[in-house]
């Protein structure tokens, strides 16, 4: 084997998602099948999240998978991220019984002014990071901004579940397989008031809205669905989605890594550059596409109805308000 190996931070490695996610790394999902991979698993410092990590070690050992090359078990931020090209920040703390969503986001900020200057003194220089934590596009914020050394670029949250979630839906609705729906973009945040947009998506090429001609379904049960599925499953499983994100965390980072196809897009949360009025500095989720260099941009020229707009300046406002409550983390 004679690629370098890639070193790949997960925070919150001992909880469901990290469970699900390690499997799909450790095999090569993510990055290849050819590409050695050694895992920085970070849980927090506490012996019962540290004595479950080690047991997921033990079995990701018992894997015996070929690619694997390394594990550094830690609760040291620094150590954790040291030289890492990847920094994948899935640990925070779910929401209590009774919390506010504001609660919630002043609990975990602190989180990630810490893993943001640890990233910022420490991971390999070309390290990208991805924040999966809720209320992660906030979340994504205050790492950025408190790894200033590094390109806001490499700085992104995940929406590529909403994404996934919105496509199945559609493809249930007009009848076809979900690999006929394309171009569906997520808009503003990962939370109940994002915008799954069916109007520039595709069923086979077509425009949703000429194959899906229930408008009333489109604007109304689509988007509830799509924005309370989270809720729903929790409700359902009675804990939240875990390989359905490990899942979207691999279709992220792999789309990160390759030239976008001609044509296509796919939803990520990225730094705005002010396309589409969005305000500049904030995480919000856009139609974006990389290049061959690996660098995204975000698509221009969609054409944005006044329904969508209506939906998009609500979804970015909710993104301003969570950005007031943690202005005292941010660099
Ligand atoms: P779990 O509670 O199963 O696991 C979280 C793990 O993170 C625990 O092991 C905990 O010890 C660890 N942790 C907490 N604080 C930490 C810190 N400061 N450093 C390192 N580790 C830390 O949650 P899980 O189901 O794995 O979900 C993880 C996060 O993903 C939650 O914030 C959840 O809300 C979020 N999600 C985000 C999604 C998205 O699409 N962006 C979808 C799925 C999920 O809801």
């Amino acid at each position: 084997m004679s690629k370098k190996p890639v070193r790949v931070a997960v925070t919150g490695a001992a909880g469901q998602i990290g469970y699900a996610l390690l499997p799909r790394i450790a095999s090569g999902q993510m990055f290849g099948p050819d590409q050695p991979v050694i895992l920085h698993l970070i849980e927090i410092p506490a012996e019962r999240p540290m004595a479950a990590l080690k047991g997921v070690a033990m079995e990701l050992e018992d894997c015996a998978f070929p690619l694997l090359q390394g594990m550094v078990l830690t609760s040291d931020l620094d150590a954790g991220f040291q030289d890492v090209n990847w920094a994948l920040l899935v640990g925070s703390k779910p929401r209590g019984p009774g919390m506010e969503r504001n609660d919630l986001i002043k609990e975990n900020g602190p989180i990630f002014t810490g893993q943001g200057k640890a990233i910022n003194g420490h991971a390999a220089a070309d390290c990208r990071t991805v924040v999966v934590g809720n209320p992660c596009n906030t979340n994504a914020l205050i790492a950025m901004r408190n790894a200033p050394d590094r390109p806001r670029q490499n700085f992104s949250a995940m929406t590529r579940l909403d994404e996934n979630r919105a496509k199945a839906q559609l493809a249930g609705k007009a009848g076809v397989q979900h690999t006929q729906v394309s171009h569906l973009a997520v808009w503003g945040n990962h939370s109940a008031t994002q915008f799954p947009d069916f109007e520039n998506a595709r069923v086979a090429g077509k425009p949703v809205p000429e194959v899906i001609t229930d408008t009333a379904w489109l604007q109304g049960e689509f988007l509830k669905t799509v924005q309370q599925r989270g809720a729903e499953i929790i409700k359902a499983r009675g804990l939240s989605s875990a390989f359905s994100a490990a899942n979207a965390l691999v279709d992220h980072v792999r789309d990160l890594l390759r030239p976008t196809p001609a044509g296509e897009w796919a939803s990520v949360a990225v730094c705005s550059d002010g396309s589409y009025d969005v305000e500049e500095g904030l995480i919000s989720s856009f139609p974006v596409r990389v290049d061959a260099s690996g660098r995204w941009s975000i698509v221009q020229g969609l054409k944005i109805s006044a329904f969508a707009r209506g939906k998009i300046d609500a979804t970015v406002n909710e993104l301003k308000q969570e950005r007031e409550v943690i202005k005292g983390l941010l660099r």
